[in-house]
Formats: C-alpha cells, sequence, structure tokens
C-alpha cells in the first residue's frame, strides 16, 4: 500500500492521489483507506460520556465500511479526561498515523488546546461534545456535530419558563471548567433577558462532592426553579442531596444532563430535570429509530446524546467524502462546510464553512422516570 499523506515542509499533507476516488456520492470509490483518529476520554471522570461515543462511533464505522466503495480505519486514543494526555494522543495520530480527519475530544476543556494542534497540522476536525463557546473559531479545519450550549440554553430556558412559569431562579455553576462557565454565561444572559429575578448564585469546583452548605443557601432564597451548569460527575451528587434536603423545585440545565445514565444514577431525584440537548430518543425519524435499535442490539444499552453525536461526525465525514470522491484532507475540510440539512441521528444539521453547526435543539422533562419532548 502506497503511503495515505506525504508531508510538506510545512507539516500539513500534500494531495496524495489514491485517496481521489471515481464516482461520485453513493457510487464513491477510493482505493486507499481512509483513517480516521478519535481521542475519546475512556477513562477517568468523563468516560460516562466517551464509552458512549466510542461504541457510536464504532457502530456507525461498522455501518461505513459495509457500504461499498470506501474502507474505514478508526484509530482510537483514550485521553484518560487528562489535558496533556489529550495532547500526546492527539499528536500522536496526527504525527504518527497521518489521519485523514479527526473526531473528538470528549471534552472542551481539552479541544481548546488540541484543536490548535489539528488546525496546524491541516487535519479536518469534527468535535462531537464540544460545545463550549469559541470552538469553530480556532480554524478553518475545526467542525462540530455539537449544539453550542449556549444554543440549547437559548431554547431550553425560555421554554421550561414558558412551561413552568418561573419568577425567580437560583443559579449554580462549576466555575473551573470552561464548559460549565460558558454555560453559564448564557444561562445568566438568557435569565436576565427573560427578566427573572436571580435570587441565588453559587459556585463550585469541579471535584466538589459535597454541595448542602449551597443548596442550603438557594432553599433559603426560595427560587422557584435551579439552574445549573454543571459536568455530570457534580450533577448527580448536587441533584441527590437537593432533592434529600426537600428541594424539588424543577432543575434546568443543558446538554450533560441529556443521557440516561443521568437518570439511571440519579433514580427518582431526575423527576422535573428540564434539559435541552442534541438529540432525543423520543425523535421519530427512520434513521433514529434504525440507531436507536442498532445501537441497543449492539451494546444491551439504550443509546444517548453521545453516541449519536460520534455516530454522525464518522457520517458526515463519510458524505463529505462522497460529495467529491475525494479523501484528502483540504477536500473534506471543503466539503464539510458544505454540508447543507444532512438527514442525520440529531435531526437534518447543516454545517457553515466557518465550522458550526446549526440544528433545532430538543427539550425535554423527566416524568415518571423518562425524557419527554417539552416541543
Ligand atoms: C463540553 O466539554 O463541551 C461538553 O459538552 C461535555
Amino acid at each position: 500500500m502506497t503511503s495515505a499523506c506525504v508531508q510538506s515542509s510545512s507539516g500539513k499533507a500534500e494531495e496524495d492521489d489514491t485517496l481521489i476516488g471515481t464516482g461520485t456520492g453513493a457510487n464513491c470509490t477510493i482505493d486507499e483507506v481512509v483513517k480516521i483518529g478519535a481521542v475519546l476520554s475512556l477513562d477517568g471522570g468523563a468516560a460516562f460520556a466517551g464509552s458512549y461515543q466510542q461504541q457510536g462511533l464504532e457502530l456507525a464505522i461498522d455501518e461505513l465500511n459495509q457500504k461499498s466503495g470506501i474502507t474505514y480505519e478508526l484509530i482510537l486514543e483514550d485521553d484518560k479526561t487528562d489535558l496533556q494526555t489529550s495532547i500526546s494522543a492527539t499528536e500522536k495520530l496526527l504525527e504518527r498515523d497521518e489521519v485523514h480527519a479527526m473526531i473528538g475530544p470528549t471534552l472542551s476543556n481539552m479541544a481548546f488546546s488540541t484543536y490548535e494542534d489539528a488546525q496546524d497540522a491541516g487535519v479536518p476536525t469534527v468535535g462531537i461534545s464540544t460545545t463550549a463557546a469559541g470552538i469553530p473559531e480556532i480554524g478553518e479545519y475545526i467542525f462540530r456535530v455539537s449544539l453550542p450550549e449556549e444554543v440549547a440554553l437559548a431554547s431550553s430556558i425560555p421554554a421550561a419558563e414558558a412551561s413552568l412559569e418561573f419568577e425567580t431562579a437560583a443559579v449554580m455553576h462549576d466555575n473551573e471548567d470552561e464548559f460549565t462557565t460558558s454555560a453559564f454565561e448564557s444561562m445568566h444572559q438568557e435569565l436576565q433577558d427573560l427578566g427573572t429575578e436571580i435570587v441565588a448564585n453559587e459556585t463550585f469546583p469541579t471535584s466538589e462532592t459535597e454541595f448542602r452548605a449551597q443548596l442550603t443557601k438557594i432553599d433559603e432564597s426560595g427560587a422557584d426553579v435551579l439552574v445549573l451548569s454543571a459536568l455530570p460527575g457534580a450533577t448527580i451528587p448536587l441533584v441527590k442531596q437537593a432533592r434529600e434536603m426537600g428541594i424539588d423545585i424543577p432543575i434546568v440545565g443543558g446538554n450533560a444532563f441529556n443521557s440516561p445514565v443521568m437518570i439511571g444514577n440519579l433514580e427518582d431525584a431526575s423527576e422535573n430535570l428540564v434539559v435541552g440537548g442534541a438529540w432525543s430518543a423520543e425523535a421519530d425519524t427512520e434513521g433514529n429509530i434504525a440507531f436507536t435499535e442498532s445501537f441497543q442490539d449492539a451494546y444491551d444499552r439504550p443509546a444517548d446524546q453521545f453516541a449519536a453525536q460520534a455516530y454522525t461526525a464518522a457520517y458526515t465525514i463519510d458524505e463529505a467524502i462522497r460529495a467529491s470522491c475525494n479523501a484528502n484532507r483540504d477536500s473534506i475540510r471543503t466539503e464539510l462546510g458544505r454540508l447543507s440539512d444532512f438527514e442525520t441521528v440529531l435531526g437534518p444539521i447543516t454545517l457553515s464553512p466557518d465550522g458550526e453547526i446549526t440544528q433545532d435543539p430538543y427539550i425535554q422533562i423527566v416524568k415518571d422516570g423518562e425524557f419527554t419532548l417539552l416541543n
């Protein structure tokens, strides 16, 4: 087999004829194996998400390899939810494996560093759960099929307000993590725009497990609703402690709440969680029904949003390659930026040439232990 990528002195790959196929779309055939690198958090704090992402991605790659014409090799690295490990894992995929496209990482915290390397190397990269503000702006090779948290919240907070008619809110956030801080700023802005009075404002560090001091203040504030920006590691003890203390007001969160794992862990405490997210198991499109069934069959557990977004990223890269039947990095980048109303398990998505996704969010509330669509 010939070398898939030829590095120029600038570090960027030069065009390789073996990556240009014949035919287009469903009839595209490329001789060379197309290498997709993925850095996911499979151990550590974000493994709850990374394990779903791995499964969603592997399911998609298996399905794509059963279609004729293009063979994909998935090269997966575990960043163990650690920034330095994420940086070296990304370097391995870029320099050792010379991948044609990248997917991941799990956390925005890592992406703010690793996307700089992917951008410098000229490797098209698709984020799957990197929801913080400023991600696509890192460069022209950086895309995401990950609904920005500010867009999810811009829908979920007004939808929650319309449905629950709250007038006062308590806000609480993890002020160490980039994603939860960026989300908190969006939440605060949305509440102000709605004219909601913020009667308590509490913070905590990422690794915190004891929230009773802050929750006591929130209880005393008499807020109608708690708006929370936290990673799942903190959300689970926080919500459990709130419910144990008798705080039974609705708790509104963003993307990170959108997981059956969350409901499973919280059990009865999950009642009245309101979630704005990129995917819903309830969306009854043909593709989503097939995906949820295949996922359940393959892994013996229900799919979640993380799995759905990883699955979508692989299909998105495949669509971009098939568009001009060319797996060279610049061609993938150009075609990713042209995807418009592409049907996915997230619903129709559009990627702009500058890397941002447009899609409709799903707003859900937990009732009787199940996510129910509010919109
Ligand atoms: C983020 O880090 O952006 C997530 O949504 C988990």
